[in-house]
């Protein structure tokens, strides 16, 4: 689908400019144009016949490892080919041009990094890293045996990808920061999520009680847009540019 260029609402754009602190709530749809699959697609193919929330778990994990090890391998994969997109670049602008500025993302691809952002929390980890089922502690390299899951070298326990599953409580101190900027924030920015996963999907509310802008940037709205003061309704990689040329241009 071919969007026109976004007209942007000189009203945002001067909150834009004017915020002093910005907070941004990220999930599969900024990935998206980077052709990154968004969580739920994830499962194309092979993977069409399983729910995600049942195969992103420890227990689908413990029941079945190789078909969870093969499928965050195969997601791996698809990431090496992947590269972040003008809405990737554009929340770095952002972050170079406001004063206070944290992105948490729910997001496990890593992409928001390599395109400049700094002030990043990954609200479920990252799929890139590797850790010890048991112990917890990161391994970068491991002897591949033959098993059908590799094994910590340390320990021999299972390893798993270093992402948070369904029904695992989120890295210490992480939702407490993301809440403490969408509480702060002048604005806040809820780019590409369906806001279904909880509890990444109460920052929105949590942005809005205190009194933030919020606005919400997807092509399908979601239940965000019922509370945000501002929604733009197009592909990240669209109306993240054409926000930060109407703030800062
Ligand atoms: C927790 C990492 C405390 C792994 C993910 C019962 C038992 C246990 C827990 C629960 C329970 N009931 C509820 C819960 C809590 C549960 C939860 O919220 N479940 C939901 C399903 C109801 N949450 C948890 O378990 C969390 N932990 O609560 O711990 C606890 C512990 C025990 C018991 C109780 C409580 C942990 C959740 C983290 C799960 N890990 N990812 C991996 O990636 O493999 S979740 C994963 O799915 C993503 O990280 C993300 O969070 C979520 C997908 O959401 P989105 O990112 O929004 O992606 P989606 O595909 O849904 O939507 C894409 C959007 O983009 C769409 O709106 C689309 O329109 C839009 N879009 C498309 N293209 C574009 C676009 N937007 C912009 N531009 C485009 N071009």
């Amino acid at each position: 689908m071919k969007y026109a260029p976004m007209n942007i609402d000189p009203q945002l754009a001067d909150s834009l400019r004017r915020a002093k602190s910005v907070a941004v709530l990220t999930g599969a749809g900024v990935s998206a144009e980077s052709g990154v699959p968004t969580f739920r697609d994830a499962l194309t193919g092979l993977w069409a016949k399983f729910d995600p929330e049942e195969l992103a778990t420890p227990e689908a994990f413990l029941r079945n490892p190789k078909l969870v090890w093969d499928w965050y391998l195969s997601r791996r994969a698809s990431l090496a080919s992947a590269q972040p997109n003008p809405g990737h670049f554009a929340l770095a602008e952002i972050e170079r041009r406001v004063g206070i500025f944290t992105l948490a993302t729910q997001n496990v691809d890593g992409l928001h990094a390599r395109a400049g952002s700094r002030n990043i929390v990954e609200l479920h980890g990252n799929i890139l890293r590797t850790r010890c089922f048991d112990a917890g502690h990161l391994v970068e390299a491991w002897v591949d045996d033959g098993s059908i899951t590799p094994h910590c070298p340390y320990c021999g326990s299972l390893l798993r990808p270093d992402v948070i599953w369904f029904g695992e409580i989120l890295p210490p101190g992480a939702i407490e920061q993301a809440t403490d900027a969408a509480r702060a924030c002048d604005l806040f920015l809820c780019v590409g999520t369906s806001a279904l996963v909880y509890p990444a999907a109460a920052l929105p509310e949590s942005a809005r009680q205190a009194g933030a802008i919020v606005v919400e940037v997807n092509p399908q709205p979601s239940a965000v847009a019922d509370f945000a003061d501002f929604t733009l309704v197009a592909p990240s990689g669209i109306a993240l540019p054409a926000l930060v040329r109407a703030a800062f241009a």
